[in-house]
C-alpha cells in the first residue's frame, strides 16, 4: 500500500487571515463572475457564471423551478439524472423556455412573460420602456431597450425627434450603450429628466429610456430593469445509457452536461467523455467526477472533461465512507486537485475550473473552498432548504422542514450513480433520507450568503475570484482555538 501522509482535513479546520483591504476592497466592487468549462489561459471561459454556485445533481435539489431562479441569480443547476431520458428533457426545455421579461413598475407583466409580451406592451403604452441587459439584472449591462415603436429612430430614418431629446446629458452617453440600466435611471433622476436618449452610434439608433412617473420612481432608479434571455442550464448523466441521453439532453437545449458519479475514477467515465467528445467535439462541454486527488484529475483531463468535480463522502446525507472506506476530507481533496490543474495549466496553458461538491455547511467555508482553488461550489442541503427546491414542506413540531434524500438513498434508486459494472440495482445505502430547516426563499438567503462572501473576500484584499485563490493567506486551526472562535466564557442571553 501507498501511504499519504497528509491527514484528511475539511473546511472546519481552517480560517482566512486578512490580507490588506485597499480602499477599492469594498463589497460592491466585488466580481463573484468565474469560468465553469474549460479555456485557454488568457481567453475567457465559454460558460461563465456570474455567481460560484451550481445546484446539486439530485432529485430532491434540482428540479426545473429551482434551475430557472438560481440561473436568474447567476448561478445554474444541473438537472437530476436519475429520472427518464424524456422526462429530464422536458425539464431542460421547461428552463430554456423560460423568458424574463423584467417591466417597467407600472405594467402587469411577470418573469413568466417572453419577448412578444414585452414588445405588445411596450407597443401599448405610452412611453413605456423595458430594457434588456447581459445578466438580466437592472445591474448588468444595457444590451437594448424595447420601446414604443414611435420613438425608435432607424437607421433610414433620422427622425427630427432625436434633436428634440438631444439634451448635454444625451452627449455624455453617446456611444455608451454599455451603461447600466441602474446608471440610465440615476441620470434621469439626478438630472430631473423625463427621457433620457441613448444612442447607439455603430448602429445610428437612438433608445429613450423614459421615467413615466417621476415620483414613483423617486426611491428606486432600478424600476425600469430588463433582462430576455434564455437561461443557462446543466445536466446530470451517467455512464450506461449516455448514447441516448446525451443526444436528447442536446436536442433540448442543455448548455453543459456533467457524469453524475459518487467515483468518478474509473473506464466508464473516460468512454463516455471520449464518446461524446468523438460526437459532439468541443460543442457539447461535459464536466466529470468526483474524484479527490491528482491522479484521478489528471485521467479524466486526458479523457476530455471540461471541468473537475471534486468530493468524495462529505456530502451532508452521504454515508460513503462508512460503508465503503472511501473518500477524503474535502478541503485536503480540493487542495490536492488544485494543485494538479495549476500545475497542467503550466505545462499546457488550458485552465480546467474545479467544482467543490459538497460538505459546504457554513458561508465561511465557500470562501474557504474558492481561496483553496475551486472556480465554483455544488451544493445540495443549501438549495433543498428553499421554496423553490422541489420536495415537501412539512411541519415538525414549531418547524418547517423540508424533504432531502441522498441520491445514494434507497428512495433515489440511483444505482447508476454508484454503479461498479455488475447488475442494475443499488447494492446497499450510501446515503439517508433526511429534513433540512425550512429556509424561505432563495433569492433572500442567496443575498445574505453572498453578501457575507464579499465582505469576506474584502477582508482577505481580494474583488475577485482568481485574485483571492492566488493570494488567501490560510491557516490551520486548532480544536482549542475554534473554541474560541465562538462565543465563550459569557452567559448567553435568552433568545425569543
Ligand atoms: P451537500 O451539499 O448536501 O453537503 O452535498 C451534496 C452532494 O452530496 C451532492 O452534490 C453529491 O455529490 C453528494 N451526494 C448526493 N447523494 C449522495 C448520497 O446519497 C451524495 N450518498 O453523497
Amino acid at each position: 500500500a501507498v501511504y499519504l501522509n497528509d491527514v484528511s482535513r475539511t473546511f472546519g479546520e481552517y480560517l482566512l487571515i486578512p490580507g490588506l483591504t485597499t480602499k477599492q476592497c469594498v463589497p460592491t466592487n466585488v466580481s463573484l463572475k468565474t469560468s465553469l468549462v474549460k479555456h485557454n489561459v488568457g481567453d475567457k471561459s465559454s460558460i461563465e457564471l456570474n455567481i460560484p454556485f451550481v445546484s446539486a445533481i439530485m432529485q430532491s435539489v434540482s428540479g426545473p423551478e429551482l434551475a430557472i431562479e438560481l440561473a436568474r441569480n447567476g448561478g445554474l443547476s444541473f438537472i437530476f439524472g436519475s429520472q427518464p431520458i424524456e422526462s429530464q428533457a422536458e425539464m431542460v426545455r421547461r428552463v430554456k423556455k423560460f423568458k424574463a421579461g423584467f417591466v417597467t413598475s407600472d405594467s402587469n407583466l411577470t418573469p413568466e412573460n417572453t419577448l412578444a409580451d414585452v414588445i405588445d406592451l411596450v407597443n401599448k403604452t405610452e412611453h413605456s420602456t423595458i430594457g434588456i441587459t447581459d445578466d438580466g439584472t437592472p445591474n448588468g449591462k444595457l444590451l437594448g431597450l424595447v420601446t414604443s415603436r414611435d420613438y425608435r429612430i432607424e437607421k433610414d430614418d433620422p427622425s427630427t425627434k432625436v434633436k428634440e431629446f438631444m439634451t448635454p446629458f444625451a452627449k455624455l452617453i453617446v456611444g455608451e450603450v454599455g451603461i447600466t440600466l441602474k446608471e440610465a435611471n440615476q441620470i434621469i433622476w439626478d438630472h430631473k429628466l423625463n427621457t433620457l436618449p441613448i444612442i447607439d452610434k455603430d448602429q445610428n439608433l437612438a433608445y429613450f429610456v423614459f421615467r413615466k412617473d417621476y415620483d414613483s420612481h423617486r426611491e428606486n432608479p432600478n424600476e425600469i430593469s430588463g433582462a430576455d434571455k434564455k437561461l443557462l442550464v446543466g445536466a446530470g448523466i451517467n455512464t450506461r445509457d449516455y448514447t441516448e441521453r446525451v443526444p436528447a439532453l442536446v436536442e433540448a437545449g442543455v448548455d453543459v452536461l456533467c457524469i453524475d458519479s459518487s467515483d468518478g475514477y474509473s473506464e466508464w467515465q473516460y468512454e463516455t467523455l471520449q464518446w461524446i467528445k468523438k460526437e459532439y467535439g468541443d460543442k457539447v462541454k461535459v464536466g466529470a467526477g468526483n474524484v479527490v486527488d491528482r491522479d484521478g484529475f489528471l485521467y479524466l483531463v486526458k479523457a476530455g472533461a471540461d471541468f473537475i468535480k471534486v468530493g468524495i463522502g462529505g456530502g451532508s446525507i452521504c454515508i460513503t465512507r462508512e460503508q465503503k472506506g472511501i473518500g477524503r476530507g474535502q478541503a485536503t481533496a480540493l487542495i490536492d486537485v488544485a494543485q494538479a490543474r495549476d500545475e497542467y495549466k503550466e505545462q499546457t496553458g488550458i485552465y480546467v475550473p474545479i467544482c467543490s461538491d459538497g460538505g459546504l455547511v457554513h458561508d465561511y467555508h465557500m470562501v474557504l473552498a474558492l481561496a483553496m482553488g475551486a472556480d465554483f461550489l455544488m451544493m445540495g442541503r443549501y438549495f433543498a432548504r428553499f421554496d423553490e427546491s422541489p420536495t415537501k414542506k412539512l411541519r415538525i413540531g414549531n418547524n418547517f422542514v423540508k424533504e432531502y434524500w441522498g441520491e445514494g438513498s434507497n428512495r433515489a434508486q440511483n444505482w447508476q450513480r454508484y454503479d461498479m459494472g455488475g447488475s442494475a440495482s443499488l447494492k446497499f445505502e450510501e446515503g439517508v433520507d433526511s429534513y433540512v430547516p425550512y429556509a424561505g426563499k432563495m433569492k433572500d438567503n442567496l443575498n445574505l450568503t453572498l453578501g457575507k462572501i464579499k465582505a469576506t473576500m474584502c477582508s482577505c484584499g481580494a474583488i475577485a475570484i482568481p485574485a483571492l485563490q492566488k493570494n488567501a493567506k490560510i491557516t490551520l486551526v486548532s480544536s482549542t482555538s475554534i473554541v474560541e472562535g465562538g462565543a465563550h466564557d459569557v452567559i448567553l442571553k435568552e433568545q425569543n
